[in-house]
């Protein structure tokens, strides 16, 4: 038998196919799927008088635009700080320029994670038949870790663009978002003794003191007036848009949010709330509000470019 050559190469090729089943099930089952580090979900930082702080609303991957903004602004002068407020990726063109741009400018620019950079990480790591986990209920999920909770998003909010944009980021993108960003946060404007708080969605006007949900600030427009535990990014029953409830009763007067998420209500300048998603990915402005210290006070100033039309 053995001197037949050809049962030699039917033995040959039949171990050769047990040895890279044996393999490709190693491969599937014993190495286990790359993680993310552990996201901050609240950082704070004391900010000196002689800064300018910038926050920049939502810029979709629309690098152009962000970088006609940073030289309208002089991002570039020293004790700058620029403050991106989430959803910095997807939807529009060059969302791995804008994550480069973060990398590169580590020590003077911050940011803040939107749903979308959420939901990236998210489809990244339960990539494995995404498409037909999200379609049936009971699907087991990788959360995305926090270091106060583990985060599983909406599945109606995942889609397979997030996938692919997930793959186009790599794990190196994905690892400094997850690195560099979190979810809020505090900057104490040690001149004035006031606070600026910087959230992609929003904040309850009675936060302090409480943990923040990763969900609520990440994602909410609509909150419940007698239980702020209660968000939605949808309207529901008696519920009010956050911005509206925060007010001198309700909120403490030296706090001023600042955050995006919202392009239907459009550049939302309140006195305590300035909601900065002025729609640049769907043609409207990408905006940019200022804070800096000169004669003893804070003054604001607001900053736009026009966007082409992406979406
Ligand atoms: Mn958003």
């Amino acid at each position: 038998m053995a001197n037949n050559p050809k049962s030699f190469w039917l033995a040959l090729s039949t171990f050769i196919f047990v040895l890279l089943s044996l393999v490709y099930t190693y491969v599937i089952l014993a190495v286990p799927a790359p993680r993310l580090p552990s996201i901050a979900t609240q950082r704070a930082i004391t900010a000196v008088e002689n800064e300018r702080w910038i926050f920049v609303g939502d810029v979709h991957g629309m690098y152009d635009e962000l970088q006609e903004l940073l030289s309208l602004v002089d991002a570039e002068k020293p004790d700058t700080h620029v403050v991106l407020l989430g959803d910095f990726v997807s939807k529009g063109p060059q969302s791995g320029k804008v994550v480069h741009y973060l990398e590169e400018n580590r020590n003077s620019t911050h940011c803040i994670l939107g749903n979308h950079e959420i939901n990236v990480m998210f489809a990244y790591l339960n990539r494995r038949d995404l498409k037909k986990r999200l379609s049936r209920k009971n699907s087991r999920w990788d959360p995305v870790v926090f270091d106060t909770e583990n985060y599983v998003p909406r599945h109606d909010q995942v889609n397979n663009k997030h996938k692919l944009l997930a793959q186009q980021l790599g794990i190196s993108k994905l690892t400094s978002m997850a690195t560099l960003c979190s979810a809020e946060l505090q900057i104490h404007l040690n001149a004035s003794d006031h606070t600026l708080i910087a959230v992609h969605a929003g904040l309850a006007p009675d936060f302090e003191g409480k943990q923040p949900k990763i969900g609520d600030i990440t994602t909410m427009k609509y909150m419940l007036p007698k239980d702020h535990s209660k968000t939605s990014k949808y309207k529901f029953y008696k519920a009010r848009r956050w911005f509206k409830l925060w007010n001198a009763d309700t909120a403490p007067e030296n706090v001023t949010v600042l955050y995006g998420h919202d392009a239907n209500s459009g550049l939302n300048l309140r006195k305590q709330t300035k909601g900065l998603d002025s729609g640049c990915v769907g043609g409207g402005k990408l905006t940019a509000l200022e804070y800096v210290y000169k004669n003893g006070k804070y003054h604001e100033y607001l900053h736009q470019v026009k966007c082409r039309q992406f979406m």
